[in-house]
Order: structure tokens, then sequence, then C-alpha cells
């Protein structure tokens, strides 16, 4: 059995990080943050699924930090857009595109689409891998709607688009402690908070 004493939170996406450590508060396992190791490799995100890219980046930054790496790959699925963006969320537009712009671009595709069919999800997959050897991975969803318009601004991504309608909010109108409870990624960490268990205490 593993004694894990620390974790590195394999992303470079700060938004996802600051969720990360809030919801993994309290483990009893040191979360180090990827930019404490210089240069880390700009992983080719190249599978078919978002659990295929989160194994991936999580043993490939295992493998270079030589220690314990957890991964999130995450998005949203559009049914009406036959899943898009899905695993290319954060390159829909060009990786560049703020997500102002890529909120309204998914608006305008969206256009003319009843309220009914604009059912979404945000998906992720977590993965924790050692170097060379994959430990286990999570996944989980959140469902929704995509909203007319954006609001709230809260969050981050695609969030003021997310409508949530038990809460008859956004994601991005929903404070962080609310979003921190129902999100795809607190859902996946409660899975990795106890699989995390069988590895640590
Ligand atoms: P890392 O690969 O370094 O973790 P990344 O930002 O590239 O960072 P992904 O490849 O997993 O991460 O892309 C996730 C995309 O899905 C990104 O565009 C996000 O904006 C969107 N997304 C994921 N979780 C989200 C959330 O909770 N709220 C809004 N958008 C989210």
């Amino acid at each position: 059995m593993l004694k894990l004493k620390e974790i590195v939170i394999g992303t470079c996406n700060n938004n996802k990080k600051t969720e990360i450590r809030k919801i993994l508060n309290g483990i009893p396992v040191r979360l180090l943050d990827l930019e404490v190791f210089e240069n880390p490799p700009n992983v080719i995100e190249d599978g078919v699924t978002f659990e295929d890219n989160a194994i991936k980046k999580a043993l490939e930054l295992a493998g270079f930090c030589k220690m314990c790496v957890m991964a999130d790959d995450s998005g949203l699925e559009i049914d009406a857009l036959d899943k898009r963006p899905g695993i290319l969320s954060s390159r829909y537009c060009g990786e560049d595109t703020g997500y102002e712009e890529k909120c309204s671009r998914l608006l305008e595709e969206l256009k003319g689409v009843p309220f009914e069919k604009r059912t979404a999800r945000f998906r992720c997959a977590i993965a924790l891998a050692e170097p060379d050897k994959l430990q286990f991975v999570v996944n989980a969803s959140c469902e929704g709607i995509i909203s007319n318009e954006p609001k709230g601004s809260n969050g981050f991504g695609y969030d003021p688009i997310f409508y949530v309608p038990e809460h008859e909010l956004t994601m991005a109108e929903l404070g962080s402690e609310m979003k921190n409870r129902i999100s795809h990624r607190a859902l996946a960490l409660q899975l990795f908070s106890e699989r995390l268990k069988e590895l640590t205490w």
C-alpha cells in the first residue's frame, strides 16, 4: 500500500487549482503546485475522452516531477451541438480566444434552439499517477442548460452560460461555495478523496 504524503496538482489552470485546493481542504496530504517545478512539459491532449487526457496528463507530469500527480481534464458537452466543444473546450475558437468570446460564439451556434433542447453537462475526469503507474481515474458530471445570455461573474470558463435548473442560476451566479458542492469537479473530487483514502490513511 502506498503511503502518500504529497501530491502535485498537475494543472496550469489557476481557476481549477483554486477549486481543487478548496474542495480538498482538510485531506491529510500536502498539495504542491506544478509551478514549483521548472518548465513542466506541455502535455499534448490527443485522447478521445476526458479520461484518456486526464490519464495522459497525470502520467507524463508524474514522470517529469518524479512524484505523485493528479490531473483534471474537463469541459462542456452540449447535446444540440453533438456534444461539442467537449474535450476541445479550451481550444474552442482557438486557445487564445477569451471566454467572453467563446461563450458568445456558443450562444450564436445555439440561436433558435429552444430551452428544452439546450441540455448540456460539464464533465470532469481526474487521474492520479505515480511515475510509470496509473493509480486510478474517476469521472463525474453536472447537468445543466445553456442559457440565452451570459449571467454572473463568479467561477470561470463557460460558467456564465451554464444554467443549473435546481438552483435557477447560472454556475457563475452561484457562489464558489455552492459551485464547489455541486460541480462536476466537486463530485469528481469526492470520488477522488474516497479512492485516495485506500492509498493513504
Ligand atoms: P490543464 O490542462 O493545465 O489542467 P486547461 O485549462 O487546458 O488546463 P482542460 O484541457 O481540461 O484544462 O480544459 C478545460 C476546459 O473546460 C476549459 O476551457 C475550461 O474553461 C472548461 N471548464 C472546465 N471546468 C470548468 C468549470 O468548472 N467551469 C467552466 N468552464 C470549465
